[in-house]
């Protein structure tokens, strides 16, 4: 065995890591700032309602951002929600199918149906030339994902709607603090969306909100968060409660001062998986050539099954076996998931970008999750895996065959 390599716990010896490591661990700022904040509260007995915090939080945000308004609200999928029954879509958006479950679910939430579009294989992004040739008079908008912290190629999805008349809005849960074209995301098309969940860079525990430039549609954002409220006992529609509390609006606060260390530490976490990974045949980290501020979130590999010698499942397996629980971040693709697959069961013929990146990708545990010495020896887990590919083949499919053989007997 060479120096650098490591018993690997599928072939021998045992896990690599006592306790799980997990791709979403969240970062946790200054404490006792948060922990004054939440003592502040209490004495106030103020807990939620549009209280200081979160009116504190919209401003920060806003202030952040580059926007003019910021509505903050319980979570992402409430803020994709909210948004576009704020802005009367209906019929059919365009999404891509390449990301988490929650953009179209939002959508058909709503009664809106999601047509998935396919991405480009480069960044992996809705591709505006498909997007280009899905309009048709039943679509109501566009609705790109920031897919990783890479902002879409905003200009070509907006030059596309135009003509049209319809808008463009995007998911840029995964994107905060990134920008494009010299702009902060957030700024781009009519409106975005933000998660601020506990697995995001930027988080309030649970949250998210919507930013936008456009007044009316922040205060309609405003009054349907809050069940259609205008004033006191004057309700003017259908609203729902998907209003941000103060701890939230406390957490957010605080990790907004420690942001700028969040992202310094996920930045040199991500380094030592670039220098480590450099020699491993088949696995390649996206380093994205992207140009501006990225928040270097997503540690994500693209696994080359032939040259690896295997598949990114069976590498995956590897991984588990060690206690690094790596995610198949967005695996299978929405339209292969329910309700979707049943409503089109062909779908991923239209869409072979999309199945392609969503076999190949493996998420890793980034800045929240390790430390560089773990991170290098996960480095070294992946790199004993490539040079021992055959053995672990061998063990999976025994182990495979085991599996196949207790079931049988259980079902006879
Ligand atoms: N649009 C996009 C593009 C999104 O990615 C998301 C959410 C949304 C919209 C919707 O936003 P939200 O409504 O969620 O605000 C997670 C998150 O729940 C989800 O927010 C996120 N995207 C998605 C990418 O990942 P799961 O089911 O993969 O998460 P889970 O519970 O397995 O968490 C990942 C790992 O992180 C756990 O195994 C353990 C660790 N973890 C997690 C939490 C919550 C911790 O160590 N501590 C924690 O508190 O969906």
């Amino acid at each position: 065995m060479k120096k650098s390599q490591v018993l690997l716990n599928l072939l021998s010896g045992k896990p690599a890591f006592p306790e799980p490591l997990h791709v979403g661990r969240p970062m946790v700022g200054h404490r006792e700032a948060f922990l004054s904040r939440v003592e502040k509260m209490l004495d106030s007995h103020r807990f939620t309602n549009d209280g200081p915090y979160v009116k504190e939080l919209e401003q920060r945000v806003a202030e952040f951002l580059g926007v003019r308004y910021c509505v903050a609200v319980c979570n992402g999928t409430a803020a994709l929600r909210l948004l576009v029954r704020a802005m009367g879509l209906g019929g059919v958006v365009i999404v891509p199918s390449f990301t988490f479950v929650a953009t179209a679910h939002a959508l058909s939430w709503e009664g809106i149906s999601p047509v998935f579009c396919d991405i480009d294989s480069t960044t992996w992004n809705l591709d505006p030339a498909e997007c280009e040739g899905a309009i048709t008079p039943e679509t109501s908008a566009i609705l790109g994902v920031h897919l990783f912290g890479r902002p879409c190629d905003t200009d070509a999805l907006e030059r596309i709607a135009r003509p049209h008349r319809i808008p463009v809005i995007y998911d840029a849960a995964h994107a905060f603090g990134c920008t494009g074209a010299g702009r902060k995301v957030g700024t781009f098309g009519a409106a975005s969306a933000f998660s601020f969940h506990s697995t995001k860079v930027f988080h309030t525990f649970e949250g998210g909100a919507v930013v936008t430039h456009d007044e009316g549609l922040a205060l309609e954002i405003r009054r349907l968060r809050n069940f259609g409220f205008r004033e006191f006992d004057d309700v003017g529609s259908l609203g729902t409660n998907a209003k941000m509390p103060e701890v939230c609006a406390a957490m957010g606060l605080s990790n907004l001062e420690s942001y700028p260390d969040f992202v310094s530490v996920n930045r040199s976490i991500f380094e030592v998986y670039e220098t480590c990974l450099q020699q491993v045949p088949g696995l390649r980290l996206r380093t994205d050539a992207q140009e501006g501020e990225r928040n270097w979130h997503y540690v994500l590999l693209e696994v080359d099954e032939p040259e690896l010698g295997m598949s990114r499942d069976q590498l995956l397996k590897v991984l588990h076996a060690e206690n690094v629980l790596a995610r198949r971040y967005f695996y299978p693709g929405v339209h292969a998931m329910e309700p979707y697959r049943t409503r089109d069961p062909d779908a991923g013929i239209r869409l072979p970008r999309t199945v392609h990146a969503a076999a190949k990708v493996l998420a890793l545990p980034g800045g929240g999750a390790v430390t560089h010495a773990q991170a290098r020896k996960i480095c070294s887990i992946l790199a004993t895996a490539a040079h021992r590919a055959e053995e672990v083949r061998a063990v999976l499919r025994f182990e495979e065959r085991d599996r196949r053989a207790v079931e049988t007997e259980t079902d006879g």
